[in-house]
């Protein structure tokens, strides 16, 4: 398979590491020509696993270069995907396959409905890896990654081909479900970690933010069961406390984006769920209120 990877973050490149290992074709494609000029200067990225250090130098290009995508892997941030999809459309051959590995949600299911030709996949990860400096990824425990196909149009060679990549790869027949309880937890524990500029495990040290915890929880709970969604076997606010405890010393990806002004991904986590809430007409106002606080921060942050 050549797959197309767009978003080169960690998680993207530690799947172009993966998938080059495993011995398929891999090209990155970079969204500026300043990210194109700093990755062929730096002659391809690293990847230290435990002790072994491993390099890799597949090809990069730009979105608009015209050669056809078969297989397109995207990993950028959540509010990225669309016009990173946006962006590469004219190339994807006819029954493409698309592979979208993203925090939230939101684009998975737009992206399904917009492109019925397409062979469309989502993913949910507790990979990880992080840069200890420029194109130098050192990967942090071997996670589990969850995948499913969205579309009706397919089969599940992909998954097949894939598993032999990863072997802790395990097919989802219901992705929809496995992302509303990533999409969940991330409810939970995200904004307040960014609200409060904390650790995950610095919500439950105290009693105020274990209350505004347990009411995000609630309100989740309800409006799953509401829309038929099986989220945990138990109240969410124990699931997301085991979470926050495992991960307690990690600050959330939210955290760390308000914390370096970047854009949070916000609008696919909270925002996705309060606007299932009012189509539902649940009224779920602590959501609301920290998605409102959160877009204020980021305003502040000159985001919106
Ligand atoms: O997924 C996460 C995130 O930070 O986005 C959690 C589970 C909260 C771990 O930090």
């Amino acid at each position: 398979m050549h797959w197309h990877i767009l978003g080169a973050g960690a998680i993207g490149l530690l799947w172009a590491a993966k998938l080059k290992q495993a011995g398929h074709r891999v090209t990155l494609i970079l969204h500026t020509p300043e990210k194109l000029a700093q990755y062929v200067e730096a002659d391809g990225f690293s990847l230290t696993d435990g002790a072994t250090t491993e390099r890799f130098n597949p090809p990069a290009q730009l979105a608009a270069h015209q050669t056809p995508i078969t297989h397109l892997l995207i990993t950028t941030k959540s509010f990225a995907v669309i016009d990173a999809f946006t962006a590469v459309r004219s190339r994807l051959v006819k029954n493409a396959r698309l592979w979208l590995l993203h925090n939230g949600m939101g684009p998975q299911q737009q992206l399904t409905t917009a492109n019925p030709q397409l062979e469309v996949w989502a993913g949910s990860t507790t990979d990880g890896a992080y840069f200890d400096a420029p194109w130098h990824l050192i990967r942090a425990g071997t996670g589990t990654t969850q995948i499913g196909r969205l579309s009706n149009s397919g089969n599940d060679d992909l998954f097949e081909a894939l598993s032999k990549v990863d072997n802790q790869l395990s097919l989802a027949t219901d992705m929809t479900s496995v992302l509303w309880r990533k999409l969940a937890i991330n409810c939970a524990i995200n904004p307040l970690t960014a609200l409060y500029n904390c650790r995950n495990g610095e919500l439950l040290k105290y009693t105020d933010r274990r209350a505004a915890m347990a009411q995000l929880c609630k309100e989740v709970d309800e409006v799953a069961h509401a829309l038929g969604i099986t989220l945990f076997e138990r109240k969410l606010m124990e699931q997301a406390w085991d979470v926050a405890e495992l991960t307690a010393d990690n600050y959330s990806s939210m955290q760390q984006d308000i914390s370096h002004q970047r854009p949070t991904e916000i609008e696919t986590i909270t925002g996705y769920f309060c606007a299932k809430a009012d189509q539902a007409h649940i009224a779920t106002p602590a959501n609301h209120l920290v998605l409102e606080a959160i877009r204020n921060m980021s305003k502040g942050n000159g985001h919106d």
